[in-house]
């Protein structure tokens, strides 16, 4: 018995762990939902702070309730506390007062930690559908509390121009933005370019003073929801499994285009479903 016992403990599995806090979205191909299929199909154990639940399917949201700051600070402070976690991405915050929460948990942790973890931040404001997900009081909370904490941002261009104040159409505007993002709030920026619709998604990441462009074949046809989520959790459990930056976004990109391609698709009455695909 004894000895199947340590028998067994030799043998016991382990992971690297990521923490995801965001919003859920219960047609599940966005938000905590999209993370944890994500950090799954990466190896990564994920663990999750919930800061929001939606109702709403692929381009329609019906209604959003928002948790207590109190709550979401829990969460994340009882999952730092006793897991080693090794990266962490903030999605979809709502309010001001989750920002702030979330920017203060990540200040005292690394207070406590001698080794700093890995933060990317998706600046999630707008759904792909045009619906508000956040309080348009709390884009200055981002600029202030949580991108100064940050080692990745990721917005998509509609996000980048409203953090810049200004229009990015072409692929020129896209490395200025990508550029004034990264001195202003002295991190790396991944700039999304998927919104541009040429023949390739292509993303920029101004990173420690260089551009490096990541660029795959734009699928058309498919509706999209929950690719910006899916985008940065993958770069989480890359950044939390020890990868690189670039070697992260790299692994990322290419998880999120074959997602999208092999995505599901359901017909019901007179209606589709598209969903991406994480079992890949
Ligand atoms: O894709 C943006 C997004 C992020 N997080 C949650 C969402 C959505 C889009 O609807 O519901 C929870």
């Amino acid at each position: 018995m004894g000895n199947q016992r340590s028998r067994r403990a030799e043998s016991v599995a382990t992971a690297p762990i990521a923490l995801t806090v965001a919003g859920s979205d219960c047609s599940a191909g966005a938000g905590i939902q999209a993370d944890l299929k994500t950090f799954s199909a990466f190896g990564v154990y994920g663990l999750t702070a919930v800061t929001c639940i939606v109702a709403e399917i692929p381009g329609k949201v019906s209604r959003i309730e928002t948790v207590t700051a109190r709550m979401v600070c829990d969460q994340i402070k009882v999952l730092l506390k006793n897991f080693g976690v090794a990266a962490i991405k903030a999605g979809l915050l709502c309010s001001v007062e989750i920002v702030h929460v979330v920017a203060q948990a990540i200040r005292d942790s690394k207070k406590k930690t001698a080794r700093s973890i890995p933060i990317v931040v998706d600046p999630v404001m707008i759904a792909t559908s045009g619906d508000k997900l956040l309080e348009l009081e709390a884009v200055e909370s981002y600029k202030n509390k949580l991108f100064p904490l940050a080692t990745l941002i990721t917005p998509n261009l509609d996000e980048a121009a409203l953090l810049l104040e200004t229009t990015i159409k072409d692929r020129k505007q896209m490395k200025n933005a990508a550029r004034a993002l990264a001195k202003e709030y002295r991190t790396s920026i991944l700039l999304k370019g998927g919104h541009l619709r040429g023949d390739n998604a292509i993303d920029l990441l101004f990173h420690r003073g260089e551009l490096t462009e990541f660029s795959a074949p734009f699928v058309r046809g498919v509706e999209t929801h929950g690719t910006g989520c899916t985008y940065s959790a993958a770069i989480t459990a890359g950044l939390a499994s020890g990868f690189s930056l670039v070697q992260a976004i790299n692994h990322a990109k290419k998880f999120v285009t074959e997602s999208i391609t092999l995505h599901w698709r359901w017909k019901r009455d007179s209606t589709e479903i598209d969903a991406l695909n994480h079992s890949i």
